[in-house]
């Protein structure tokens, strides 16, 4: 059905192969697409749907797609969980690198320092090492253009491994398509006597990126192939079940970050019991595991209710210029962390609008590079700073969240509530394994404003700890991006707001507009560049500049994919699109009343006096 022929335009069908086109890590999901006028609890309810993907059952022989219980993928897993039980039962001169960039670098740095901890528990060598894109500050906040370079990449995995004889290398890259990444699976593949590649995606192998890389050979899709080859003699492990695309399209923070944990968590924790009981793991101990996971989900969703009264919570006070705060203790004080520091690429956040803080700082972070506070005040994390920078100036329009479990020290969360509330009633906690009922309990004795308390079935620490880290995760995840939400940064299930400050994030910058626009790629191309540039006029040779060169341009801008959406829509200037977005103080707003269609049109094509634009999200 061509709806426009003219030039510049594209039709509604050719948009509809260009969606289904699109890996689907970057798709639009279809459950969530009106999730930008949900309310708290139906903003929970699609968080909830759109997580039950990440557990979908085997899909492989109906639709040749592998979902985290396909045989194949639990057969993958039980060879390289044997592979790290070798690891474990002969340590000398050998390592486990985990690494990735963004929240999947800091997933890496999670699991590396957890399974060191467990390991110097039990009085043995620490042989796992994790690499973030970026080093230890993009823990904390956003480093995304390192994101894109290879040589980088497999220059810090050398480095990370000079003197080891056997490594296991497992990159995370929930698209498939970090060239930090790729960097360091190739050179892995290139010293195979020393190294065994793994990686970690959520996309086919087909829909791994398939772009050029600037000043590199491959892409990471022929990255892929070659992993292909090795993995059918075993010397390279492709984990790359689909869980379908996020409820806000490419956050791969959330379904991606959670099914990492889970795959992660799932092999290490399973060779390090294969080890202490001398015990055989089988596809169906990896599919009980995944189960565990699964109920973990149930639990934690069963809370919904209180969860989507948080949400309403988090939404008010971001609303208003307030703040949203977690206070945790011990690993979930690191869960609120990396929440926090996600929110500023995601929603284009102010670092001050959702910060969180965990006991004793870095001692308590276990970070290789120590304490970062000489970076800035977004890296002062300890509560000792949330006591000295944050309560003073606290107001009740403040959110504050506290973390914890049974296990923390109690006499010290009560001090601190006591603290926080001479400050805010506004103080809540998600806790777990506290017994309800009793008069000590903390929970009955500090009033917090309202509770999330979940008790788990008794297991042996390392599975609590990875049970209450990814229960705490769902409901963060769901406060932070439901609050954004309420606080109008998202259009249909869109960040349309994005910094484009690497290539994937240039590739999604384009995508979204000839989506909303239906306008050719070029000229989509052309409109972002004019936003970037802040010029009217773009020339060739800018079009034809590096994407590094646009994107290292676009981290000093802001509102450029708006700018780009109006100048499309309205088929007007710059300078007219700049002064139409002014207007309007959320981007949401602005769009909605910039874009010649009215929200709920889905599916349909409205024309205007400039042209046509196409909306079929
Ligand atoms: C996603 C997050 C990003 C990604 C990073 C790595 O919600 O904002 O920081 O984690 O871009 O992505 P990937 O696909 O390589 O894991």
């Amino acid at each position: 059905m061509e709806v426009y022929s003219t030039d510049g335009y594209t039709s509604l069908s050719q948009l509809a192969d260009h969606e289904l086109a699109l890996p689907v890590t970057e798709k639009s999901n279809p459950l969530t697409r009106d999730i930008d006028r949900a309310d708290p609890e139906h903003i929970v309810h699609l968080l909830k749907v759109c997580d039950a993907e990440i557990f979908q059952g085997d899909g492989e022989r109906l639709s040749n797609k592998q979902t985290l219980y396909s045989n194949s993928l639990g057969q993958t897993l039980v060879r390289l969980t044997r592979k790290v039980e070798d690891i474990l039962k002969d340590p000398e001169d050998s390592l486990i690198v985990i690494s990735g960039c963004g929240t999947s670098g800091r997933l890496a740095y999670l699991l590396a320092t957890s399974l060191n901890g467990l390991l110097k528990e039990m009085g043995k060598e620490q042989i796992y090492s994790y690499i973030i894109a970026g080093g230890d500050k993009a823990l904390l906040t956003s480093q995304e253009s390192i994101e894109d370079n290879p040589q980088q990449g497999a220059e810090g995995l050398k480095k990370v491994c000079e003197g080891k004889k056997r490594v296991l290398y497992v990159g995370i890259s929930c698209g498939l398509s970090a060239p930090f990444v790729a960097g360091q699976l190739d050179f892995c593949m290139n010293n195979v006597d020393i190294f065994t590649p793994a990686v970690i995606g959520f996309n086919p192998e087909n829909m791994a990126r398939n772009e050029p890389i600037p000043g590199w050979p491959l892409t990471f899709r022929q990255v892929i192939a070659r992993m292909e080859e090795l993995q059918k003699r075993n010397k390279a492990f492709i984990i790359n079940p689909v869980v379908g695309p996020e409820a806000i399209s490419g956050s791969s923070r959330l379904k991606g970050g959670s099914t990492t944990k889970i795959i992660l968590e799932t092999i290490f924790l399973s060779a390090h019991e294969a080890v202490s009981s001398h015990k055989k793991i089988t596809v169906e101990d990896i599919m009980d595991r995944i189960k565990m996971y699964e109920q973990v989900y149930k639990v934690t969703y069963s809370q919904s209710e209180m969860i989507a009264s948080l949400v309403h919570q988090a939404g008010e006070s971001l609303k208003k210029g307030g703040h949203v705060y977690y206070v945790g203790w011990s690993t979930l004080g690191i869960m609120g962390i990396i929440d926090a520091s996600e929110c500023i690429p995601t929603f284009g956040a102010d670092a001050e609008d959702i910060c969180g803080f965990i006991n004793r700082g870095y001692s308590e972070m276990k970070n290789k590079e120590g304490d970062l506070r000489e970076f800035g005040p977004e890296f002062c994390i300890s509560h000792m700073d949330f006591v000295s920078n944050i309560l003073p100036t606290a107001t009740e329009l403040d959110m504050v969240i506290f973390l914890f479990t049974q296990d923390d020290h109690l006499c010290e969360i009560e001090t601190l509530v006591s603290q926080t509330k001479e400050r805010t009633s506004n103080l809540h906690a998600i806790s777990h394994d506290l017994p309800a009922g009793s008069d000590s309990n903390i929970l009955n004795k500090t009033q917090f404003a309202s509770v999330v308390n979940i008790t788990w079935p008794t297991v042996n620490c390392a599975h609590k700890k990875a049970r209450q880290e990814l229960s705490t995760k769902w409901i963060l995840n769901a406060i932070s991006t439901g609050g954004h939400i309420l606080k109008g940064k998202i259009f249909c299930n869109y960040m349309l707001d994005l910094k484009v400050t690497n290539s994937k994030l240039f590739k999604r910058a384009i995508n979204i507009l000839q989506k909303f626009t239906g306008c050719l790629q070029t000229v989509c191309k052309r409109a972002l560049l004019q936003a970037i540039y802040d010029t009217e006029e773009i020339t060739d040779v800018t079009v034809a500049a590096e994407v590094t060169t646009h994107t290292l341009m676009a981290a000093t801008r802001s509102r450029v994919v708006p700018t780009a959406l109006v100048i499309l829509t309205r088929n007007c200037s710059l300078l007219e699109a700049k002064s139409q977005l002014e207007a309007h103080l959320l981007i949401r707003d602005a769009v909605v009343a910039c874009l010649p269609f009215s929200h709920g049109q889905t599916g349909q094509s409205t024309t205007t006096d400039k042209g046509i634009c196409n909306l079929i999200v």
